[in-house]
Protein backbone atom coordinates (compact mmCIF):
# COMPACT_ATOMS: atom_id res chain seq x y z
CA UNK A 1 0.00 0.00 0.00
CA UNK A 2 1.62 3.47 -0.77
CA UNK A 3 2.38 5.30 2.52
CA UNK A 4 0.21 7.68 2.55
CA UNK A 5 -2.75 5.56 2.11
CA UNK A 6 -1.46 3.41 5.02
CA UNK A 7 -0.98 6.34 7.09
CA UNK A 8 -4.26 7.53 6.76
CA UNK A 9 -5.64 4.23 7.36
CA UNK A 10 -3.64 4.03 10.51
CA UNK A 11 -4.82 7.36 11.84
CA UNK A 12 -8.36 6.53 11.32
CA UNK A 13 -8.06 3.09 13.32
CA UNK A 14 -6.17 4.78 15.95
CA UNK A 15 -9.19 7.30 16.16
CA UNK A 16 -12.03 4.65 17.55
CA UNK A 17 -9.70 3.55 19.87
CA UNK A 18 -9.38 7.02 21.58
CA UNK A 19 -6.08 7.27 21.91
CA UNK A 20 -5.01 10.14 24.31
CA UNK A 21 -2.76 12.91 22.59
CA UNK A 22 -1.84 13.80 19.22
CA UNK A 23 -0.57 10.74 16.42
CA UNK A 24 2.96 11.39 15.46
CA UNK A 25 3.93 8.78 13.48
CA UNK A 26 4.56 4.87 12.57
CA UNK A 27 6.45 2.26 11.38
CA UNK A 28 5.96 -1.66 10.01
CA UNK A 29 7.07 -4.07 12.09
CA UNK A 30 7.47 -7.47 9.59
CA UNK A 31 7.82 -10.27 12.71
CA UNK A 32 5.03 -11.98 12.29
CA UNK A 33 3.56 -14.56 9.60
CA UNK A 34 -0.11 -14.18 9.92
CA UNK A 35 -1.09 -9.91 10.92
CA UNK A 36 0.02 -7.25 9.79
CA UNK A 37 1.82 -4.90 12.97
CA UNK A 38 2.37 -1.42 13.38
CA UNK A 39 4.39 0.86 15.93
CA UNK A 40 2.55 4.07 16.53
CA UNK A 41 3.68 6.54 17.87
CA UNK A 42 1.46 9.60 19.88
CA UNK A 43 2.49 12.60 21.89
CA UNK A 44 1.10 13.07 24.95
CA UNK A 45 2.11 15.18 28.31
CA UNK A 46 5.42 16.44 26.52
CA UNK A 47 6.24 12.82 25.52
CA UNK A 48 5.88 10.42 22.43
CA UNK A 49 3.63 7.73 23.78
CA UNK A 50 3.60 3.87 21.57
CA UNK A 51 1.23 1.77 20.48
CA UNK A 52 0.95 -1.50 19.23
CA UNK A 53 -1.85 -1.40 16.19
CA UNK A 54 -2.86 -4.89 14.40
CA UNK A 55 -4.80 -5.69 11.30
CA UNK A 56 -5.75 -9.56 12.07
CA UNK A 57 -5.72 -11.69 9.14
CA UNK A 58 -9.00 -13.29 9.04
CA UNK A 59 -8.70 -15.59 6.16
CA UNK A 60 -6.55 -17.23 8.94
CA UNK A 61 -8.55 -16.24 11.75
CA UNK A 62 -12.15 -16.61 10.57
CA UNK A 63 -13.64 -15.87 14.12
CA UNK A 64 -11.64 -12.75 15.35
CA UNK A 65 -14.17 -11.43 17.78
CA UNK A 66 -13.57 -14.84 19.65
CA UNK A 67 -9.95 -13.99 19.67
CA UNK A 68 -10.45 -11.42 21.55
CA UNK A 69 -12.54 -12.17 23.84
CA UNK A 70 -10.10 -15.36 24.68
CA UNK A 71 -7.38 -12.85 25.16
CA UNK A 72 -9.12 -10.14 26.84
CA UNK A 73 -10.41 -12.80 29.08
CA UNK A 74 -6.61 -14.20 29.78
CA UNK A 75 -5.10 -11.49 30.23
CA UNK A 76 -7.29 -10.36 33.11
CA UNK A 77 -6.80 -13.38 34.56
CA UNK A 78 -3.41 -12.86 34.66
CA UNK A 79 -3.20 -9.52 35.45
CA UNK A 80 -4.88 -10.08 38.71
CA UNK A 81 -2.73 -12.91 39.44
CA UNK A 82 0.23 -10.75 39.05
CA UNK A 83 -1.52 -7.67 41.07
CA UNK A 84 -1.55 -9.86 43.80
CA UNK A 85 2.26 -9.83 44.39
CA UNK A 86 3.01 -6.85 42.73
CA UNK A 87 2.08 -3.00 42.74
CA UNK A 88 1.25 -3.10 39.18
CA UNK A 89 0.80 -5.68 36.30
CA UNK A 90 1.78 -3.11 33.61
CA UNK A 91 5.44 -4.54 31.64
CA UNK A 92 3.99 -8.26 32.84
CA UNK A 93 0.83 -8.67 30.71
CA UNK A 94 -0.77 -7.13 27.55
CA UNK A 95 -3.14 -4.22 27.90
CA UNK A 96 -5.73 -3.99 25.08
CA UNK A 97 -7.32 -0.45 24.16
CA UNK A 98 -10.95 -0.23 24.04
CA UNK A 99 -12.73 1.50 21.63
CA UNK A 100 -15.06 4.69 22.16
CA UNK A 101 -18.04 1.99 21.91
CA UNK A 102 -16.20 -0.17 24.88
CA UNK A 103 -14.98 -3.08 22.52
CA UNK A 104 -11.42 -4.20 22.44
CA UNK A 105 -11.36 -4.27 18.33
CA UNK A 106 -13.06 -2.53 15.71
CA UNK A 107 -13.82 -3.57 12.05
CA UNK A 108 -13.03 -0.96 9.35
CA UNK A 109 -14.83 -0.08 6.18
CA UNK A 110 -12.96 -2.39 3.88
CA UNK A 111 -13.83 -5.71 6.67
CA UNK A 112 -10.58 -4.80 8.18
CA UNK A 113 -10.95 -6.25 11.95
CA UNK A 114 -7.89 -4.06 14.02
CA UNK A 115 -6.79 -4.17 17.99
CA UNK A 116 -4.56 -1.90 19.44
CA UNK A 117 -2.38 -2.35 22.89
CA UNK A 118 0.00 -0.92 24.61
CA UNK A 119 3.76 -0.92 24.27
CA UNK A 120 5.33 -2.24 26.84
CA UNK A 121 8.30 0.46 27.98
CA UNK A 122 11.45 -0.35 27.58
CA UNK A 123 11.33 -3.88 25.88
CA UNK A 124 13.08 -5.70 23.64
CA UNK A 125 12.07 -8.90 21.59
CA UNK A 126 14.64 -10.90 19.77
CA UNK A 127 13.51 -13.03 16.55
CA UNK A 128 17.13 -15.11 16.91
CA UNK A 129 19.43 -15.08 19.75
CA UNK A 130 22.89 -17.20 21.00
CA UNK A 131 22.15 -15.29 23.98
CA UNK A 132 21.74 -18.08 26.89
CA UNK A 133 20.40 -16.21 29.32
CA UNK A 134 17.85 -14.41 27.16
CA UNK A 135 16.83 -18.44 26.07
CA UNK A 136 16.80 -19.31 29.63
CA UNK A 137 14.28 -16.13 30.22
CA UNK A 138 11.85 -17.02 27.44
CA UNK A 139 11.91 -20.75 28.95
CA UNK A 140 10.90 -18.64 32.13
CA UNK A 141 8.30 -17.01 30.63
CA UNK A 142 6.70 -19.33 29.06
CA UNK A 143 6.87 -21.66 31.92
CA UNK A 144 5.14 -18.99 33.81
CA UNK A 145 2.87 -17.99 31.19
CA UNK A 146 1.35 -21.74 31.27
CA UNK A 147 1.18 -21.78 35.19
CA UNK A 148 -0.66 -18.73 35.33
CA UNK A 149 -3.07 -20.40 33.94
CA UNK A 150 -3.36 -23.28 35.57
CA UNK A 151 -6.52 -22.76 37.05
CA UNK A 152 -8.43 -21.09 34.29
CA UNK A 153 -11.38 -22.28 33.42
CA UNK A 154 -10.32 -23.74 30.06
CA UNK A 155 -14.48 -23.98 28.98
CA UNK A 156 -14.46 -20.39 28.74
CA UNK A 157 -12.01 -20.42 25.86
CA UNK A 158 -13.31 -20.11 22.06
CA UNK A 159 -11.03 -22.71 20.17
CA UNK A 160 -9.89 -20.05 17.62
CA UNK A 161 -8.34 -22.26 15.04
CA UNK A 162 -9.74 -25.85 15.33
CA UNK A 163 -7.06 -28.77 15.19
CA UNK A 164 -4.71 -26.53 15.07
CA UNK A 165 -1.48 -28.80 16.78
CA UNK A 166 -3.24 -31.73 15.70
CA UNK A 167 -0.70 -33.42 13.62
CA UNK A 168 -2.71 -35.95 12.59
CA UNK A 169 -4.91 -33.71 10.56
CA UNK A 170 -2.20 -31.78 10.15
CA UNK A 171 -0.52 -34.82 7.96
CA UNK A 172 -3.74 -35.40 6.12
CA UNK A 173 -3.88 -31.61 5.02
CA UNK A 174 -0.65 -32.15 3.58
CA UNK A 175 -1.16 -35.34 1.61
CA UNK A 176 -4.39 -33.40 0.34
CA UNK A 177 -2.14 -30.46 -0.79
CA UNK A 178 0.38 -33.02 -2.73
CA UNK A 179 -2.81 -35.12 -4.15
CA UNK A 180 -4.39 -31.54 -5.43
CA UNK A 181 -0.60 -30.64 -6.48
CA UNK A 182 -2.69 -26.96 -7.68
CA UNK A 183 0.69 -25.30 -8.38
CA UNK A 184 2.59 -28.20 -10.10
CA UNK A 185 5.28 -28.07 -7.31
CA UNK A 186 5.02 -31.44 -6.45
CA UNK A 187 7.56 -32.61 -9.09
CA UNK A 188 10.65 -30.88 -7.66
CA UNK A 189 10.25 -31.37 -4.51
CA UNK A 190 9.56 -35.36 -3.97
CA UNK A 191 12.45 -35.70 -1.69
CA UNK A 192 11.18 -33.20 0.91
CA UNK A 193 7.81 -34.20 0.96
CA UNK A 194 9.51 -38.15 1.33
CA UNK A 195 11.54 -36.88 4.52
CA UNK A 196 7.93 -35.52 5.66
CA UNK A 197 6.26 -38.78 5.55
CA UNK A 198 8.99 -40.16 7.11
CA UNK A 199 8.91 -38.96 10.52
CA UNK A 200 4.51 -39.85 11.00
CA UNK A 201 5.02 -42.43 13.67
CA UNK A 202 7.28 -40.41 15.97
CA UNK A 203 5.96 -36.69 15.10
CA UNK A 204 2.00 -37.70 15.79
CA UNK A 205 3.12 -39.48 19.03
CA UNK A 206 2.42 -36.63 21.35
CA UNK A 207 -0.72 -36.00 19.43
CA UNK A 208 -2.17 -40.12 20.00
CA UNK A 209 -0.76 -39.71 23.37
CA UNK A 210 -3.53 -37.23 24.04
CA UNK A 211 -5.92 -39.18 22.52
CA UNK A 212 -5.57 -42.04 24.47
CA UNK A 213 -5.97 -39.81 28.01
CA UNK A 214 -1.65 -40.04 28.54
CA UNK A 215 -1.53 -36.68 28.28
CA UNK A 216 -4.34 -34.07 29.60
CA UNK A 217 -4.80 -30.96 27.80
CA UNK A 218 -4.10 -27.51 29.16
CA UNK A 219 -4.71 -23.50 28.40
CA UNK A 220 -1.52 -23.64 26.20
CA UNK A 221 -0.20 -20.28 24.23
CA UNK A 222 0.16 -22.68 21.36
CA UNK A 223 2.86 -20.19 19.38
CA UNK A 224 5.49 -19.86 21.80
CA UNK A 225 8.69 -19.06 19.92
CA UNK A 226 11.51 -16.62 20.83
CA UNK A 227 10.26 -13.78 19.48
CA UNK A 228 6.62 -14.27 20.82
CA UNK A 229 8.33 -12.55 24.15
CA UNK A 230 9.18 -9.43 25.51
CA UNK A 231 12.62 -8.72 27.57
CA UNK A 232 13.47 -5.73 29.89
CA UNK A 233 15.64 -3.73 27.17
CA UNK A 234 18.32 -3.34 29.72
CA UNK A 235 18.34 -6.51 32.15
CA UNK A 236 17.51 -9.15 28.96
CA UNK A 237 14.71 -10.40 32.28
CA UNK A 238 11.26 -11.51 30.54
CA UNK A 239 8.46 -9.28 30.66
CA UNK A 240 5.68 -10.73 29.07
CA UNK A 241 4.44 -12.95 26.47
CA UNK A 242 2.98 -11.60 23.78
CA UNK A 243 0.57 -13.09 20.22
CA UNK A 244 -1.76 -14.74 22.74
CA UNK A 245 -4.37 -15.27 19.18
CA UNK A 246 -3.96 -19.10 19.71
CA UNK A 247 -4.75 -19.67 23.51
CA UNK A 248 -6.16 -22.48 23.53
CA UNK A 249 -6.41 -26.26 25.15
CA UNK A 250 -3.32 -28.06 24.04
CA UNK A 251 -1.02 -30.14 25.68
CA UNK A 252 2.24 -28.31 27.44
CA UNK A 253 4.92 -30.63 25.66
CA UNK A 254 3.57 -28.39 22.96
CA UNK A 255 4.24 -25.18 24.02
CA UNK A 256 7.51 -26.45 25.43
CA UNK A 257 8.68 -28.29 21.69
CA UNK A 258 7.27 -25.03 19.64
CA UNK A 259 9.85 -22.65 21.42
CA UNK A 260 12.51 -25.12 21.21
CA UNK A 261 12.04 -25.49 17.44
CA UNK A 262 13.14 -22.02 17.69
CA UNK A 263 15.13 -21.03 20.63
CA UNK A 264 17.59 -24.00 20.43
CA UNK A 265 17.96 -24.06 16.96
CA UNK A 266 21.80 -23.36 15.56
CA UNK A 267 19.94 -21.09 12.90
CA UNK A 268 17.20 -18.95 11.80
CA UNK A 269 13.98 -20.33 10.90
CA UNK A 270 14.26 -20.21 7.19
CA UNK A 271 18.11 -21.20 6.64
CA UNK A 272 19.27 -21.80 3.39
CA UNK A 273 22.49 -23.48 4.34
CA UNK A 274 21.55 -26.54 5.87
CA UNK A 275 24.71 -27.64 7.06
CA UNK A 276 24.36 -24.61 9.11
CA UNK A 277 21.23 -26.39 10.55
CA UNK A 278 21.43 -28.21 14.06
CA UNK A 279 19.82 -28.32 17.78
CA UNK A 280 22.30 -26.70 19.85
CA UNK A 281 22.13 -28.57 23.30
CA UNK A 282 23.25 -25.83 25.17
CA UNK A 283 20.68 -23.58 24.12
CA UNK A 284 18.07 -26.28 24.83
CA UNK A 285 19.35 -26.77 28.15
CA UNK A 286 18.79 -23.14 28.91
CA UNK A 287 15.23 -23.31 27.51
CA UNK A 288 14.68 -26.09 29.43
CA UNK A 289 16.14 -25.01 32.71
CA UNK A 290 13.70 -21.86 32.54
CA UNK A 291 10.67 -23.67 31.17
CA UNK A 292 10.52 -26.74 33.98
CA UNK A 293 11.98 -24.39 36.49
CA UNK A 294 8.32 -23.07 36.31
CA UNK A 295 6.25 -25.68 35.41
CA UNK A 296 7.82 -29.37 36.49
CA UNK A 297 5.50 -28.98 40.04
CA UNK A 298 2.50 -29.59 38.34
CA UNK A 299 3.25 -31.58 35.83
CA UNK A 300 1.98 -35.51 35.96
CA UNK A 301 5.12 -37.67 34.90
CA UNK A 302 3.79 -38.47 31.23
CA UNK A 303 3.84 -34.57 30.70
CA UNK A 304 7.68 -34.41 31.94
CA UNK A 305 8.26 -37.73 29.68
CA UNK A 306 6.63 -36.15 26.74
CA UNK A 307 8.22 -32.29 26.49
CA UNK A 308 11.79 -33.86 24.31
CA UNK A 309 9.13 -35.03 22.21
CA UNK A 310 6.89 -32.38 21.77
CA UNK A 311 9.86 -30.42 19.86
CA UNK A 312 10.11 -33.28 17.60
CA UNK A 313 6.28 -33.31 17.15
CA UNK A 314 6.25 -29.37 16.79
CA UNK A 315 8.97 -28.81 14.40
CA UNK A 316 8.19 -31.80 11.91
CA UNK A 317 3.93 -30.27 12.23
CA UNK A 318 5.67 -26.67 11.81
CA UNK A 319 8.13 -27.59 8.50
CA UNK A 320 5.15 -29.75 7.27
CA UNK A 321 3.04 -26.96 7.34
CA UNK A 322 5.11 -24.45 5.60
CA UNK A 323 5.99 -27.38 2.66
CA UNK A 324 2.12 -27.69 2.36
CA UNK A 325 1.71 -24.09 2.03
CA UNK A 326 4.35 -23.97 -0.52
CA UNK A 327 2.17 -26.85 -2.46
CA UNK A 328 -0.87 -24.74 -2.06
CA UNK A 329 0.72 -21.59 -3.57
CA UNK A 330 1.80 -19.73 -0.43
CA UNK A 331 -1.89 -18.86 0.97
CA UNK A 332 -1.41 -18.95 4.20
CA UNK A 333 2.34 -17.88 6.06
CA UNK A 334 3.50 -14.43 4.41
CA UNK A 335 6.79 -14.58 2.26
CA UNK A 336 9.13 -12.44 1.65
CA UNK A 337 11.17 -13.89 -1.62
CA UNK A 338 9.43 -16.86 -3.73
CA UNK A 339 10.63 -19.88 -2.24
CA UNK A 340 10.30 -19.23 2.05
CA UNK A 341 8.01 -21.57 2.52
CA UNK A 342 10.23 -24.29 0.55
CA UNK A 343 13.53 -22.87 2.29
CA UNK A 344 11.69 -23.07 6.21
CA UNK A 345 10.46 -26.20 5.40
CA UNK A 346 13.59 -27.76 4.40
CA UNK A 347 15.20 -26.13 7.38
CA UNK A 348 12.50 -27.73 9.71
CA UNK A 349 13.62 -31.12 8.27
CA UNK A 350 16.99 -31.08 8.78
CA UNK A 351 15.98 -29.68 12.74
CA UNK A 352 13.63 -32.17 13.04
CA UNK A 353 16.47 -34.89 12.07
CA UNK A 354 18.60 -34.17 14.69
CA UNK A 355 16.26 -33.66 17.64
CA UNK A 356 15.48 -37.33 16.63
CA UNK A 357 19.28 -38.46 16.96
CA UNK A 358 19.63 -36.48 20.18
CA UNK A 359 16.36 -37.30 21.51
CA UNK A 360 17.48 -39.48 24.51
CA UNK A 361 20.30 -36.76 25.67
CA UNK A 362 16.82 -34.07 25.64
CA UNK A 363 14.83 -36.62 28.01
CA UNK A 364 18.02 -36.61 30.58
CA UNK A 365 18.23 -32.98 30.31
CA UNK A 366 14.20 -32.56 31.13
CA UNK A 367 14.77 -35.12 34.04
CA UNK A 368 17.58 -33.11 35.70
CA UNK A 369 15.52 -29.91 36.15
CA UNK A 370 12.26 -31.54 36.85
CA UNK A 371 11.71 -31.33 40.51
C1 LIG B 1 2.79 -18.29 12.73
O1 LIG B 1 1.92 -15.44 14.57
P1 LIG B 1 3.19 -15.94 13.99
O2 LIG B 1 3.48 -15.41 12.67
O3 LIG B 1 4.28 -15.82 15.00
C2 LIG B 1 1.85 -19.44 13.02
C3 LIG B 1 2.50 -20.42 14.00
C4 LIG B 1 3.82 -20.89 13.43
C5 LIG B 1 4.71 -19.69 13.15
C6 LIG B 1 6.00 -20.12 12.49
C7 LIG B 1 -1.79 -18.72 13.67
O4 LIG B 1 3.00 -17.55 13.89
O5 LIG B 1 1.66 -21.54 14.20
O6 LIG B 1 4.47 -21.76 14.33
O7 LIG B 1 4.04 -18.77 12.27
N1 LIG B 1 0.59 -18.93 13.57
C8 LIG B 1 -0.59 -19.34 13.08
O8 LIG B 1 6.93 -19.12 12.61
O9 LIG B 1 -0.70 -20.18 12.20
MG1 LIG C 1 1.01 -16.12 16.23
Amino acid sequence: MIKEKEEQQIKEVCERFCLCGEYRSYEIINSGHINTTYRVYYFRNGELKDYILQRVNTYVFRDPVSVMDNISSVTEFIRAKIKAKQATAKRNVLHYAKTCEGDYYTFMDDGGFWRCCRYIDGSVCFEYTDDLKVIEESGKAFGEFQRYLQDYPVEKLSIVIPHFHNTVRRYAAFRDAIAEDAEYRVADIQADIDGYLELEEIATKCYRMQREGILPLRVTHNDTKTSNVLFDADTHEHLSVIDLDTVMPGLVAFDFGDAIRVAASTSAEDERDLDIVALDIEKYEAFTRGFVGEVSGALLDAEKDSLALGAIAMTVECGMRFLTDYINGDKYFKIHYPDQNLVRARCHLVLAKDMIAHLPEMQEIVKKYCK
